[in-house]
């Protein structure tokens, strides 16, 4: 069996993974959105859920919320029922892409009125971050267009930082923004952040609070995100990952589903890039479980990024920097997948032991019968959803 050295093992215990509240309401595809018998019927029973995950895991601290999907009275009260649950409340996420106000643009609208009312949008998110005590404002924007010539694209840039500026304006010392990219959808033709540079060039403009967020699952195919992720870390704007595996499209399957080869990529840039444990670096998953059972879901995900750190931070650093240096092709890779190929499993099991966690936390989960109970307890009211 592979060990892993006293030094992995304290890294691996730094690792803290957020979860998003969206992960445990119903979701789906346009063509149907199927209801899981026990999904949560308001946020406090998100967080109770999301609890669970933290509980067999001790790797997902903090949850992260969408607004409005997560609008409550009394944040504050939602913090203590976090807080007495053993976790606490993490990212504020806005949402300008379900109002019909927004159908041409929200922070990039050329009509003051929507523009304003998007600015509002995230100063109230602002508000709650100060409620909740989260530290950074999450914004990915589905604002662009469809067809060439349907809209000025540089104009609207120059609105985005504008109204970004006013945004960030209003964050405390303590609070960041971090802003995600997607190449595509739902405009088809021009998406207004569809990349990191562009990303980077508006948060480099508004100053050291506003970061870049890389979700995963927003790149072309083929797309060498780990490089995306070295660029940042070296550019320090790296703020926050949003984890989530594609086959096609913005799939948003479970992480390191489709291809651990490249989480494991990924992460190795991380760690090479001393972003792992790094305060300033957030790790989210962006994830929706549309048939799975999602706290398991939510188990297997951050347990599948949990592997993939143990395995890259086992890279022989050494060796591979030696056989990069003679210009040994093969033998530099050889060192990496070595890596990649060692099974970690058991060490992390025996590791978890060790730490009073169950060896196998799915297992565990399941044999806890909470499933079943939440399936019994939460009958009647509205299930959440994605959008609800
Ligand atoms: C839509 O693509 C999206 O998945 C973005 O990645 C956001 O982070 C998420 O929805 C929640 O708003
Ligand atoms: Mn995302
Ligand atoms: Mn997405």
């Amino acid at each position: 069996m592979t060990t892993l050295s006293p030094d992995i093992l304290s890294t691996l215990e730094g690792q803290a993974i957020e979860l998003p509240s969206w992960a445990f309401g119903n979701s789906g595809t346009r063509f149907r959105v199927f209801t899981t018998a026990g999904t949560p019927r308001d946020p406090y029973e998100k967080i109770a859920d999301a609890a669970q995950v933290n509980a067999y895991t001790k790797l997902a601290p903090t949850v992260a919320l969408h607004i409005p999907w997560d609008k409550v009275d009394d944040y504050a009260a939602l913090r203590r029922h976090a807080e007495d649950l053993g976790v606490s409340l993490g990212t504020i996420n806005s949402n300008t892409f379900q109002d019909e106000d927004y159908k041409f643009g929200a922070l990039t609208h050329h009509d003051d009125r929507i523009r304003n009312k998007a600015i509002d949008h995230h100063l109230e998110c602002i508000d709650i971050m100060d409620a909740t005590g989260s530290r950074d404002l999450k914004i990915w924007l589905a604002e662009g267009s469809n067809y060439p010539g349907q809209a000025d694209i540089r104009a609207r840039q120059d609105r985005l930082q504008e109204s970004l500026q006013k945004i960030y304006d209003r964050l405390s010392d303590e609070q960041r923004l971090v802003l995600e990219y997607k190449f595509f959808e739902p405009a088809f033709y021009h998406t207004d952040v569809p990349d990191w540079g562009t990303s980077y060039a508006q948060v480099v403009s508004l100053g050291d609070k506003a970061m870049v967020c890389l979700d995963t699952g927003h790149h072309a195919p083929g797309t060498n995100i780990e490089f995306i992720v070295m660029q940042l870390l070296r550019l320090g704007k790296l703020g926050s990952f949003d984890f989530n595996s594609r086959f096609y499209a913005d799939d948003d399957l479970i992480v390191g589903a489709a291809d651990p080869f490249q989480l494991f990529r990924i992460i190795f840039e991380v760690v090479r890039g001393g972003g792992l444990n790094n305060p300033d670096v957030a790790f989210m998953l962006d994830q929706c479980h549309n048939v799975e059972d999602k706290i398991p879901g939510q188990i297997r995900s951050v347990l599948n990024v949990q592997e993939m750190t143990a395995r890259a931070l086992l890279v022989d650093r050494e060796a591979l920097a030696a056989a990069q240096q003679a210009n040994d092709v093969l033998g530099a890779n050889a060192v990496f997948m070595d890596a990649f190929y060692t099974d970690v499993r058991p060490a992390l099991a025996e590791w978890r032991e060790s730490r009073g966690l169950a060896a196998d936390p799915m297992a565990a989960y399941a044999a806890s019968g909470y499933q079943q109970q939440i399936a019994a307890d939460r009958v009647g009211g509205t299930q959440a959803g994605w959008g609800a």
